[in-house]
């Protein structure tokens, strides 16, 4: 058996921690041969109800579960991690403005970064699932002046694997039969699911569904994903996403699968035109712990103006949190 690597979670009694948890002590993220050392950070209000997570942990006996650490300190939390999973966040209240959302946003993960900084293993693999995530994952990055800046990436699988579902859903074939498909840019609405590369059973997915339905149908419904489960469940995806961070770490730890790839929201090169730092969604492999940007895609007018539109986003973004980056 390997030894234990250490993973840390935020917000981990939160609906998507409650559902992310399990997962990683079942073997799920890091295979089931890998022993994990959990962290979980909260605040210090939300200490009762973590303990009674970590009660239900240690309650399933997990084979590979070595070891629970529970605190409201991140110097704790991040001390010696491999891996960190940063889920908690301060949601949108009544009458906040985005600009409000990301500077409250910006006291969470200004220090985050910082406390990654001091205490995480130097090739720490950092995946920020709260929202605004891509933002969010740069003022982590922007703190953590020490970590290489590549150890920093935002969660854009969820929508990856929401845009296979559907394309599988209107193909009649299964999702393990959709290959290259592409989430550029942000987390938001602005992000662009891009079926130009994308194969159905081998078959190029453009040649199978029409520019009216691509158009009109599948990149609102792939955007729009998120508020339509608000709307059916009265509560924001918590288990689709604590699977796409799975999938998101699993990938980037254990490497994807030969002749595909998948979408992650990475820190900019200028791939593509993009504006080199922003994190920005885009297709990538992944072998031995390191992901590389698949190269040489051709894009057309009709993907151009839809990946400067979610760049734009971003830039403004980063504009409007460029004095909360924690020194
Ligand atoms: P919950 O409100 O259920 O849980 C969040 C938890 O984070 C709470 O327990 C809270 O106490 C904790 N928390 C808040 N500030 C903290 C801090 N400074 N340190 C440690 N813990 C802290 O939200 P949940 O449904 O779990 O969603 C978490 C985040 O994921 C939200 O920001 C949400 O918007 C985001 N999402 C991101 C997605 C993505 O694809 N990137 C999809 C799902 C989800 O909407």
């Amino acid at each position: 058996m390997k030894a234990p690597v250490r993973v840390a979670v935020t917000g981990a009694a939160g609906q998507i921690g409650y559902a992310l948890l399990f997962r990683i002590a079942a073997g799920d993220m890091l295979g089931k041969d890998q022993p994990v050392i959990l962290h979980l950070l909260e605040i210090t209000p939300a200490l009762d109800a973590l303990k009674g997570v970590v009660m239900e942990l240690n309650d399933c006996a997990f084979p590979l579960l070595a070891d629970v650490v529970a605190t409201d300190d991140a110097n704790v939390a991040f001390k010696d991690v491999d891996y960190a999973l940063l889920v908690g966040a301060r949601p949108r209240g009544a009458g906040m403005e985005r600009k409000d959302l990301l500077e409250a946003n910006g006291k969470i993960f200004g220090p985050q970064g910082k406390a990654l900084n001091d205490h995480a293993k130097r090739d720490v693999k950092v995946l920020v699932v709260g929202n605004p995530a891509n933002t969010n994952a740069l003022i982590a990055q922007q703190s953590a002046p020490d970590l290489d800046p590549k150890c920093f990436t935002a969660m854009v699988r969820l929508d990856h694997n929401r845009a296979m579902s559907q394309l599988a859903e209107k193909t009649g074939k299964h999702n393990t039969d959709i290959k290259k498909m592409i989430i550029w840019g942000n987390h938001s609405s602005t992000q662009y699911p891009d079926i130009h590369h994308a194969t159905v059973d081998g078959t190029a997915a453009t040649d199978l569904v029409d520019q009216a339905w691509y158009e009109s149908d599948f990149i609102p419904t792939v955007q729009q994903r998120g508020a339509a489960i608000i709307k059916a469940r009265g509560a924001s995806s918590a288990a689709s996403a604590a699977s796409a961070a799975i999938d998101h770490m699993r990938s980037w730890a254990l490497g994807t699968d030969e002749g595909n790839w998948v979408s992650m929201g990475i820190p900019s090169d200028g791939s593509y035109g993009i504006e080199p730092g922003v994190i920005y969604g885009y297709p990538v492999t992944c072998k031995d712990g390191k992901y590389a940007i698949v190269q040489g895609l051709e894009i057309n007018d009709f993907s151009r103006a839809r990946m400067d539109a979610t760049e734009q986003e971003l830039r403004e973004e980063r504009s409007a949190v460029e004095g909360l980056f924690a020194k």
